[in-house]
This record gives structure tokens, sequence and C-alpha cells, in this order.
């Protein structure tokens, strides 16, 4: 098979990009290793941007989007049983955000590439990246039981952080910033109204809380649990007890709960890779980068990445110049570094982190300069919908 850009992966990354590329008649293959109903029951982000949602819409894929999603103007950080509510659309002139979940935009983008000619291989098995310093790149994978090759100009590792894609790069050429929090999140997705209309960051002696939603009828609700814990030791009675406890007293009391759709718990980790292009190989999304969810971008990451690879590639098959593909790593860096250190701040300031009473009385010290300070407001504010 022959194609202009193989990409590795249909997360939200690899999709983004082929439906960018599709519409720009770009040929393109996409090799993802799951099936698509497997892809589709991932339960993870719920945060859109507004250059996402711009990207979105561009992409053609954002009919539904525009109908259900739950449009945001601000948002509520909680701690020692007080609300300070960051109205981030007046803090930023008129920025908003969307809640819209991941789930619900790849499934967009999915249907949205069924409607072309593109090409999708599904449980693509053993895919290898071969040459991609060369002018020739290759990419091979079984299918069946049966081997196959792809010839193409450029790859694109979309594969997310655990793909063959950053993992065929020899170590001497890449250089990994990692650190990994000693806790994780244990997520509850279920159908029951949010215990408010908007998001709530809550700071609690026993650990961090995070009311969000998916809709006006189903939320998702997040609380910090150690690093070594097993979804096994959460029953769903235990889950809403300890959430419950955990919320300001006023949500707290609102608390409908119900049947859990999903449970699963995500460990928390910061990562970045650099360079994210190695000649004709581009990372874009989780597979060069991960932030902890506090900041809730990293499906926003992702489709900054495949904007800026889709502008590069844009250039260089419409007009022949590869500067903008030259300097894809650079421009993507700046604004992953900002975002993963939004993230770690968020982090660092709301979950239950060190023993250290020292430390305790610096992070209340710091939500408390919160409550009275607009240039700490603001602070939050733009970055929480996004830098442009
Ligand atoms: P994905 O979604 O992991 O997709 C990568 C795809 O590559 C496939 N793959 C392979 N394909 C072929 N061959 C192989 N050998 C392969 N190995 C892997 C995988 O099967 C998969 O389909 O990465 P992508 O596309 O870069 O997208 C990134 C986002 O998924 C991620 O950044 C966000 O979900 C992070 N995130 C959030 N981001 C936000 O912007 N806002 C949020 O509110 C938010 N909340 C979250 C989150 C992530 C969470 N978890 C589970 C870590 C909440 C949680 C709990
Ligand atoms: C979510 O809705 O899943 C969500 C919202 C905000 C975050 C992370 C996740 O910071």
């Amino acid at each position: 098979m022959n194609t202009q850009v193989a990409i590795i992966g249909s997360g939200p990354t690899g999709l983004l990009l082929g439906q960018l590329l599709t519409n720009q008649g770009i040929n393109n293959v996409i090799l993802e290793a799951k099936t698509k109903d497997y892809v589709l029951g991932r339960i993870r982000a719920g945060v859109l941007e507004q250059c996402t949602i711009d990207v979105l819409r561009e992409a053609g894929a954002s009919e539904r989007m525009d109908k259900e999603g739950l449009v945001h103007n601000g948002f509520n950080l909680c701690f020692n049983n007080r609300y300070l509510r960051i109205p981030f659309t007046q803090l930023t002139d008129g920025k908003v955000v969307m809640i819209y979940g991941q789930t619900e935009v790849t499934r967009d983008l999915m249907e949205a590439r069924e409607g072309t000619a593109a090409t999708t291989v599904y449980e693509a098995a053993n895919v290898q990246l071969h040459d991609y310093t060369s002018d020739s790149p290759r990419v091979t994978y079984e299918k069946d039981g049966e081997k196959h090759t792809i010839d193409c100009d450029f790859i694109a590792g979309c594969d997310g952080f655990h793909g063959p894609s950053r993992k065929s790069v020899p170590a001497d050429e890449i250089t990994e910033y990692e650190y990994e929090y000693p806790f994780g999140w244990l997520g509850l997705l279920a159908d029951v109204p949010p215990v408010d209309d908007e998001v709530i960051y809550s700071h609690h002696e026993d650990g961090f809380a995070l009311s969000s939603m998916r809709s006006k009828t189903r939320s998702r609700y997040y609380i910090q649990v150690p690093i070594d814990e097993k979804i096994e030791d959460w029953p769903e009675e235990r889950f809403w007890k300890e959430f419950q406890r955990r919320l300001p007293a006023e949500a707290a009391a609102k608390l409908v709960t119900g049947p859990a759709l999903e449970m699963s718990i995500a460990p928390l980790r910061s990562f970045i890779c650099e360079p994210m292009q190695f000649s004709r190989l581009f990372l874009a999304g989780d597979s060069a980068h991960i932030v902890p969810p506090t900041g809730a971008k990293g499906l926003n990451l992702a489709a900054g990445d495949a904007k800026t690879l889709f502008e590069a590639l844009k250039l260089h098959y419409g007009e022949g110049k590869d500067d903008l593909l030259n300097s894809y790593s650079d421009d993507c860096l700046d604004r992953v570094w900002k975002a993963s250190r939004f993230s770690w701040w968020m982090t660092t300031l709301f979950h239950k982190f060190s023993e250290n009473p020292f430390n305790r009385k610096i992070q209340q010290a710091e939500l408390e300069y919160l409550v009275g300070s607009k240039a700490g407001q603001t602070t939050i504010a733009e970055n929480f919908v996004g830098l442009d």
C-alpha cells in the first residue's frame, strides 16, 4: 500500500490529523492496534478549550458537539469548606471552554472519516516503523496473520504513551523528562445529575476530589487515591462516601448516587520528550507528552499538535515549503511545556502531597492568596482556557 502520511493510532490525535489531511486532499492511512469499540470504550477527557473547539469545527466534525456540548464560563475551587469561583470568561476577555467527552469527540471523528474514502486498519498487529530518516519511510504491520507494508512520505506517531513510535527512536537521539506523582485518580461515571452546573476542584485534607460532567444528566467524578490502590478495593458505595466527604458541604448535600457506568484508576504522570520530530517521523499527542489530568490539558495539547502538524504538511504539499515541518518540534514544545507547568502546579496545589506540616501550610497559604488576588485568579483563568 502507498500513502502520503501513515498515521499510527486512532485516538483523538490520529483521527483529527487524518480528518484535516483528508479534507485537504492529502492521502493518509490510520493503523490502530485495537478494535473500534475498544477505542470508543475509553472514558477520558471532558474539557475542550476554544482552540480545540475551533479545530474540530475546521475538521467538519463539530455538528453534535455544537448541539450537545455544554459551554462553561467559570469553575470552582473549593477548600476549607469554601468556594472560590474563577469566572474565567470574565477574566480572559470572553473565552469559554466546552464540556464534551473525549469519547464523543472520537466517535464524531470516526464517523466523519467513515464518510470519506480514507483507510483505517483496526486490529493492526506488530506495527513497526522503518527508514524514517530516509526519503522513503515504511510502516509494516500484520493483519489476520498476513504481513503488510505501507510506503509513505511521512509517519505521524499518534500512538499514545505506550505505542511503538517514540520507542523506535534510538535512546541517544531523544531526551525524556519525567515525573511520577505518588497518587492516581479513581474515576466514576454515572447517569446522575452533577452536584453543580460547573466543574469543582476540591482540596480536602484527606485528598483531592473533582466533580465534572458529560451532560446535565451524566456526572464524571474523581478522587485522589494512593498510587498502589486496587480497583477491587473500591466498591461503588465506598467511592460515593469518600467523594461526598471530600466535597464542600453545599455540594455534598446535592449529591445523587447511582450505578457506575465505568470505574477506573489512572496514574498521574508528567512526561515530555524532546525533540518531537525525527527526520520524517513526527510524534503528536500522548506519544510525546503526558500531563496529569488536573489542568484538563492532555486532549487539548493533542489537538494542538494535530493542527500544527497539519499546517506543516499542508505547506509542504501545497507550496513545497518545509519551514513549518522544520519548526514543528519547537512550535509544539513551547506550548507543551507551558501546559505541563500549569498541570503540575494545579496538581501540587490541590492534592494531598506531603505529610510535612510546613508544605501543607504553604499549600493553604497559596490557596488563601488566590482568594484575595485578582492577578492570581487571572493566571489560573488564562491557563485553564488555554494560552494562545
Ligand atoms: P490515545 O488516546 O492514547 O490514543 C493512542 C492510540 O494509539 C493506539 N496504539 C497503537 N496503534 C497501533 N499500533 C500500536 N502498537 C499502538 N499502540 C497504541 C491506541 O490503541 C490508541 O487508540 O492518545 P492521543 O490520541 O494522543 O490522545 C491523548 C488523549 O487521549 C489524552 O491526552 C487525554 O485523554 C488526557 N486527559 C484529559 N485531557 C484533556 O484535555 N482534558 C481532560 O479533561 C482530560 N481528562 C485525561 C483526563 C486522561 C485521563 N486518563 C485516563 C489518563 C482524564 C483522565 C482520567
Ligand atoms: C473530566 O471531565 O473528565 C475532567 C474534567 C477536568 C479535569 C480532568 C477531567 O481537570
